[in-house]
């Protein structure tokens, strides 16, 4: 077993446990979670610059234009804590807008990830309190304790990371974010939903990054788990689910063959597909929904100009 991609915080035993109840169901499924290793990690970076995948642009030039105002609307003296904190450059821009922070932590699944998040930010926040933190946001999320009971604590969740939740999960998941803290405000990226083409071509790029990180999970699977995949004969396929409001991500047999994982065969048809991530897309009205059943309003709201990506503060 690969010792650095997942912290000891997580149990390593629970990946296996995870891929085979998801690929002995009926529709083949494998949590988009364990995506992250190192490799899969840095393919998500440079996913992250691709022409095509408009997400992380858009919100990064929101933080740009809008980190003064967010920060004012938080406030002064707050801890910041950062869900999946891989990449910084938005992190940065939020904390060089933050007065006073009184502390980061980012909170992170990947070690390396986190490693390197609190190498880059050591550097330009020489003053900081940097507190990291590995663990899964699917568990109960807590603070260093020296820093549980702080007054004012924001969470940073970018991205548009919930989007790979299920309704329940996300309610579930913003519900531990507020347990965090009983002044816990969330400063939350959304993906809105827009023309299925520009979704369906986020996910499927022209350079073949996105398939690269697809696959890289059974890569990851053959290489942690004992497993023998044989990688040129299943392929990635991005597909919108208009009723879902979803891009989902496949990875498709291409023949009817067998796999091994540890002591277990797995059967594949031809055509058979894995589903590996759900990525909803929203608008303001359901998201606001959506919060508010786990208790929280939308206080100020962020939106590019094509009306493709918000940065949402919520507040209990
Ligand atoms: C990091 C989960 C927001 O769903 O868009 C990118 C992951 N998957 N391309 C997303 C992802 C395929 C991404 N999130």
């Amino acid at each position: 077993m690969s010792s650095t991609a997942i912290c000891d915080n997580v149990s390593t035993s629970s990946f296996l446990t995870d891929v085979l109840r998801g690929l002995s169901q009926t529709e083949k499924t494998l949590p988009s979670k364990y995506f992250y290793d190192e490799a899969g990690s840095r393919l998500f970076e440079n996913i992250c610059e691709l022409e095509e995948y408009y997400l992380t642009r858009t919100e990064l030039s929101l933080m740009q234009l809008h980190a003064q105002e967010m920060s004012d609307a938080i406030g002064p003296d707050h801890v910041v804590l950062e869900l999946g904190s891989g990449s910084s450059l938005k992190t940065q821009l939020l904390l060089k807008a933050m007065q006073r922070p009184a502390a980061y932590v980012p909170f992170d699944i990947s070690q390396s990830a986190l490693n390197e998040a609190v190498a880059r930010l050591e550097q330009d926040f020489p003053s900081l309190n940097i507190a990291p933190v590995c663990g899964d946001f699917m568990s109960e999320i807590q603070l260093p304790s020296k820093l549980a009971d702080h007054r004012g604590v924001v969470t940073y969740f970018p991205g548009s990371t919930i989007g790979n939740l299920n309704h329940k999960n996300a309610v579930a998941l913003l519900e531990r974010i507020r347990r965090v803290n009983a002044e816990s405000d969330l400063l939350i990226g959304i993906d809105l939903e827009k023309d299925r083409q520009i979704l369906l071509d986020a996910y499927n790029d022209s350079e073949g990054v996105t398939a690269a990180f697809n696959l890289n999970l059974l890569k990851r699977i053959n290489n942690e788990l004992n497993a023998d995949f044989d990688l040129n004969q299943f392929r990635h396929q991005a597909v919108y689910n208009e009723q879902a409001h979803r891009i989902e991500m496949q990875l498709v047999s291409q023949v009817q063959q067998q796999v091994t994982i540890g002591e277990q065969v797995i059967e594949f048809a031809a055509n058979e597909t894995i589903c590996t991530e759900h990525s909803h897309k929203y608008t303001i009205e359901r998201f606001e929904e959506l919060a508010a059943e786990a208790g929280f309003k939308v206080a100020n709201s962020w939106i590019d100009e094509k009306d493709w990506f918000a940065v949402l503060l919520l507040t209990p």
